[in-house]
């Protein structure tokens, strides 16, 4: 089948099938973004391991920022089914020519922004990756179908920090409530500009590589995450936010700040790429090792 029929019958794109020029393209720059966004989403939880305060936190937390490099593992492979090479990949991720999301340029102040991270970053993650895993790009689908599986486990570890919090002191409830003010606006921006603004959704929907818009998923991720902040006891820092016909109307966010943080200017930008091109630097030696034994080892067996 070519390409076009495989993608009105809502079949699978394979690497070895033909696939136009914009459709490989269009893979590449979502699936390294969404790699990139794995391993810098990394530091800002990874900014807690050593202050989680409790040991039953701490490994949690290792376990939770071990699973997103795990991510970003599946989806640079993903992405190397498309032609590209992860070394150049992250080579444009460390010279600032790819982008990572919005959100990790934001900074982790206090324990209850860890639960923040969980509840809505992880929250948002899912509301759009789940319609990835019907993604028409075959290997891409089956990445996103175990990252969910973890993100909802995250998901879950979040809301139960928050949920801890809430019910502890006065003092706890607050931090909780703080967090929750910091987050909630740079996490609707995750879900990216609005669609009129959008400048890829119409193709990527058209190809199947996305099921829905931004706006969509935004709304989403609303009308599910305002009923869990009602369980917690915590207000969402928007006047606007009215439930009507089935849906919480809300305020848009201002995505003036989502473009300037994508430019580079948000509050980490500087330090999470800095920090990240220092750890590939500090890692050399280990790739360097694996190569050398990999030769060795072919060597042996030819
Ligand atoms: N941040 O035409 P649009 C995670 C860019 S990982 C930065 O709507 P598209 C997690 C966009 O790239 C979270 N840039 O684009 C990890 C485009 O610029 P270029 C990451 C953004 O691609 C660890 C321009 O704005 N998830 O959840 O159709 C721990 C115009 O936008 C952002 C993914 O990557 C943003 N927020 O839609 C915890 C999911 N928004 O490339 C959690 C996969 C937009 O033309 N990606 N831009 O220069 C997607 O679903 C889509 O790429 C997006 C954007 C919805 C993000």
């Amino acid at each position: 089948m070519d390409f076009q029929a495989t993608i009105d019958a809502d079949g699978r794109i394979e690497p070895r099938d033909a696939m136009p020029d914009g459709y490989r393209k269009t893979l590449i720059r979502q699936i390294a973004q969404h790699a990139h966004s794995e391993i810098i989403g990394m530091q800002p939880e990874g900014n807690w391991i050593s202050r989680a305060p409790s040991l039953r936190r701490k490994a949690i937390l290792m376990a939770k920022v071990q699973d997103e490099a795990g991510h970003g593992l599946y989806l640079y492979a993903a992405a190397e089914t498309l032609g590209v090479d992860r070394a150049d990949l992250l080579d444009l991720l460390h010279s600032g020519r790819q982008k990572y999301s919005s959100i990790f340029n934001y900074p982790t102040l206090t324990w209850a922004d860890i639960g923040a991270i969980g509840w809505l970053v992880d929250g948002a993650a899912i509301v759009n990756q789940v319609p990835l895993c019907r993604c028409s790009y075959g290997p891409y689908a089956r990445a996103m179908v175990r990252v969910c599986k973890e993100e909802s486990f995250h998901q879950r570890q979040g809301f139960e920090i928050l949920y801890t919090l809430c019910n502890g002191t006065p003092e706890q409830k607050a931090m909780a409530q703080d967090a929750l003010d910091r987050w909630w606006w740079p996490s609707l921006m995750m879900f990216g500009p609005p669609d009129t603004a959008s400048t890829h959704s119409e193709q990527s929907m058209a190809w199947g590589i996305k099921r829905h818009s931004n706006d969509e998923l935004r709304q989403r991720f609303v009308d599910m995450t305002v009923p869990q902040a009602d369980v917690l006891g915590l207000r969402v820092p928007d006047d606007g936010l009215v439930y009507e016909d089935g849906h919480y109307r809300f305020t848009e966010p201002d995505y003036t700040e989502l473009y300037d943080v994508v430019k580079g200017n948000g509050p980490c930008n500087q330090g999470r790429l800095a920090h990240r091109v220092k750890a590939h630097e500090d890692g050399a030696w280990v790739r360097e090792a694996a190569a050398a034994y990999a030769a060795k080892k072919e060597a042996r067996a030819a």
